[in-house]
């Protein structure tokens, strides 16, 4: 396909409440997207960067001006012919997956529409729904969390992971627990635990969670090894896994039972595939995360769960859980059932409302083609 028009974009979007994790509050998104024109075709991509450098190395303004200098130039001088090949057209610039994700996740919408087919049956997905859980960040008193898990277990959602940190685990999971003996839950630490909290770790056994996802460092496969094995509950890693070696190691090393995938946080599709891909192999059921995203992520994370090996719910919820007013149409909905209908039509299965776009961009950037070395 021959790359017409790269437009980058920053959009600020608030949400319709504070999302806290153990690194910090989040109030208001600023979000890049990418829209690529191919002979008549377009694409768009989400940048799951945060604002600021927390979850990853990578943050809104690194990633576009990585997507600007680098990334952008170089896709707009190649003749793609699937999504597939832009790992091999990135590969000279490092790291940075974010950013290498959000043009890559565009270059597969349009491969989808000139095929004809959802991006779901591109990348060779088995689910006409998928299972949704909600992700709830931490709140300002355990009774607010109390009555904000009624909501969401009452809107039908089939798991509830809590967001925790030091203070804010112990004591909030015994009283859901106490409360919901049956529900299927699970905690996201974000790497707020050291192996010196091994034993207060190992006393989280007690609330039969699901898993405990990414308690010690963002880079480590090893001190979760060692944790793991203290641990009845499931270590799921998300920071650590940055693509299928870090998924092969992991595995090996039994550092975690269940991964975590995220689009941007492993820089797309092609290498998204190749985790899932890896982990179904080896018997390690895996499931999508999210990071806040707006529509056009949203509807990427709902095509990547349909692949087979996703079979636990995952943080994939409502677009009215975040937005006053998504970018797409129609919204993400979620049935009383707790699932998400995947759409059939080509490519991305949503439209993009280019006049919302239009009106909440803050910045926008076109981009020409340039060679880079070698
Ligand atoms: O660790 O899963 C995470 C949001 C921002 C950064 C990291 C994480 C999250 C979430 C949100 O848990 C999940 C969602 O988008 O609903
Ligand atoms: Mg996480």
């Amino acid at each position: 396909m021959k790359i017409d028009a790269i437009m980058l974009r920053e959009l600020h979007l608030p949400l319709v409440r504070p999302f806290e994790t153990s690194f910090g509050v989040t109030r208001e998104r600023r979000i890049l997207l990418a829209e690529i024109q191919s002979e008549g075709l377009t694409g768009w991509g989400e940048c799951t960067a945060g604002e600021r450098p927390f979850f990853s190395e990578e943050s809104t303004d690194s990633a576009w001006a990585v997507m600007v200098n680098e990334l952008g130039p170089v896709l707009a001088a190649e003749t793609p012919e699937h999504g597939g090949a832009c790992p091999r057209i990135f590969r000279q610039v490092r790291g940075n997956r974010m950013a290498k994700a959000t043009l890559e996740n565009a270059i597969w919408d349009i491969e989808a529409q000139r095929e004809g087919v959802s991006l779901s049956r591109l990348i060779g997905g088995v689910r006409d729904t998928i299972p949704c859980g909600v992700s709830l960040g931490i709140q300002a008193s355990i009774p607010e969390l109390l009555a904000v898990i009624e909501k969401e277990l009452a809107a039908g959602y089939q798991r509830i992971k809590l967001k925790c940190k030091p203070g804010w685990d112990v004591e909030v999971l015994e009283r859901v627990r106490n409360k919901w003996p049956a529900i299927t839950l699970s905690c996201d630490a974000n790497s707020a635990y050291r192996l010196r909290d091994a034993d207060h770790l190992v006393s989280f056994d007690a609330f039969d969670l699901l898993m405990i996802e990414q308690p010690l460092w963002a880079d480590d496969f090893y001190y979760h090894s060692m944790l793991q094995k203290r641990l009845e509950t499931p270590i799921c890693l998300d920071e650590s896994i940055r693509n299928r070696r870090d998924a092969l190691a992991a595995i090996e090393m039994e550092s975690c039972k269940i991964i975590n995938i995220k689009l941007g946080r492993v820089g797309g599709f092609s290498e998204a595939i190749a985790v899932h891909n890896a982990a179904q192999e080896r018997g390690i059921p895996v499931w999508c995360g999210g990071m806040l995203e707006s529509g056009i992520g949203r509807a990427h994370n709902i095509a990547l769960s349909t692949l087979e090996n996703f079979t636990l719910p995952g943080d994939v919820s409502a677009s009215a859980r975040y937005w006053a007013e998504d970018i797409i149409e129609p919204e993400v909905v979620v049935s009383a059932a707790g699932e998400i209908a995947v759409p059939d039509t080509p490519g991305r299965g949503y439209q993009v409302r280019t006049d919302l776009v239009e009106r909440l961009t803050v910045r926008k950037e076109t981009i020409r083609a340039m060679k880079l070395v070698g």
